[in-house]
């Protein structure tokens, strides 16, 4: 499966949440169409026009009235006496009667670059519309509300619905619409941070990994290790989270798996001088790249501020510019917080990068965007998942059509 395929599987969750929210929001206050299906005397169907009355927005900001009791009624015996038959044939009823509004037409015209070229029509249960809903005022703040519960983080959905606003304001938008539209905002305010890792013509380049503990630092450099091997270069891994003896085991393994030497030290000893060696031993074996692991017990800041200074601080006796990426891993399944430990980290190392693991099996995929907002700093790749090929460099488009199920 290609990654995006994967991607957009494995954010599930989150566009799931998503979608959820959107479908709220839009059935709320729905502009019906007109295109319903009535089961005549013979239980064949024909168009049945849904009255004006029905078609507006219910007054009252609700649902309920929507539909007339008269009109449910013979729906849902529809339903009962047709069955999958009625599938067919409302669709094919759909495909030929449905005529663009002035509003579709405009917007087809705003999106045309992601609108897939066969678009399916929308789940809709049996006798399916497309419900729409007119982007009011009150619509944007539901739409608000709905980011902010994405973990988008509140700035950041301000601005998505504003600009959303913006463009779309007063227009009748389906829930696919919203998505697309979605995506086109999200994608903007990532592309300016979607960067790869750059590589450095020096030998070694010492790539330093912080991040609290459990984020997925060891599984990411063992994955990072892997792919570089398969890419050609030569890799020395440090195992400098000398306080957990099952991080030095998980690094052996990945290294095994790679053919990338791993240099250890006893649990408990310095992980500077490590450090050190491991730089001697990469400078010696003239490899390309060095990655130091780093234990990430932010909960006494100051010694681990302390231990990766002085990481830093003896690597660059050998390499004065070293460390030459600074990559800060990042938990997803922590939303929001995820933004403090950017800050934390910032005050102590020199983050040049992020890496954010765990989108698989979350809900709170949105903090990516907030990150990217907050932030300028460079988003290199993503995981989705404990296996070597579930890390990829971060492409922002296909980001944002899997947060949001386009
Ligand atoms: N589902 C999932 N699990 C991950 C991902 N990355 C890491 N993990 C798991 O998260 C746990 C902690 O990872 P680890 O690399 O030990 O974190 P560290 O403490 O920062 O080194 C392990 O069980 C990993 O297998 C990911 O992208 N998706
Ligand atoms: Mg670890």
């Amino acid at each position: 499966m290609s990654f995006f395929g994967k991607l957009k599987s494995r954010l599930f969750k989150s566009s799931a949440k998503l979608e959820e929210g959107l479908n709220a929001i839009v059935d709320e206050n729905t502009v019906g169409e007109s295109v319903e299906l009535k089961p005549d005397a013979q239980g064949k169907q024909s168009v049945v026009e849904i009255p004006k009355s029905n078609q507006e927005p219910n007054p009252d900001g609700g649902s309920e009235g929507a539909v007339d009791p008269t009109l449910s009624e013979i729906l849902s015996k529809a339903e009962l006496e047709t069955g999958a038959v009625a599938i067919v044939a409302e669709r094919d009823l759909v495909e030929k009667s449905a005529v663009p509004s002035p509003e579709a037409a405009s917007f087809e015209k705003l999106v045309v670059d992601t609108t897939p070229p066969n678009p399916l029509p929308e789940k809709g249960g049996l006798f399916s519309r497309t419900p729409r809903r007119v982007l009011d005022d009150e619509m944007l703040e539901q739409l608000e509300e709905l980011l902010i519960a994405s973990d988008m983080g509140v700035d950041t959905a301000i601005r998505i619905t504003a600009n959303l606003a913006q463009d779309l304001y007063g227009k009748k938008m389906s829930t696919t619409e919203i998505k697309i539209a979605l995506s086109k905002e999200i994608s903007r305010i990532m592309k300016p941070v979607a960067r790869p890792m750059p590589i450095y013509n020096k030998k070694p380049q010492v790539i330093l990994v912080v991040g609290v503990n459990g984020s997925g630092k060891t599984t990411t450099i063992g994955k990072l290790a892997s792919q570089f091997k398969i890419a050609g270069k030569s890799v020395v891994i440090a195992a400098g989270d000398t306080f957990r003896a099952a991080a030095v085991e998980q690094l052996k393994v990945w290294g095994d798996r790679a053919g990338v030497p791993v240099m250890t030290a006893p649990q408990g000893s310095d992980p500077a001088s490590l450090a050190f060696e491991a730089m001697t031993q990469a400078e010696a074996d003239g490899a390309d790249l060095l990655m130091i692991d780093t234990a990430g017990r932010l909960q006494n800041r100051a010694d681990l501020m302390e231990e990766l200074s002085k990481i830093v601080r003896v690597i660059r006796k050998k390499d004065s510019t070293a460390p030459h990426n600074t990559l800060l891993v990042l938990d997803a399944t922590t939303g929001q917080n995820a933004l403090n430990q950017v800050d934390a980290f910032q005050k102590l190392a020199d983050v040049s990068g992020l890496i954010m693991t765990k989108l698989d099996g979350t809900a709170k995929g949105g903090v990516l965007v907030s990150l990217a907002d907050k932030f300028a700093l460079p988003i290199h790749a993503i995981g989705v998942g404990e296996k070597i090929d579930d890390l990829d460099v971060f492409d922002p488009e296909d980001f944002a059509n899997a947060l949001t199920g386009v």
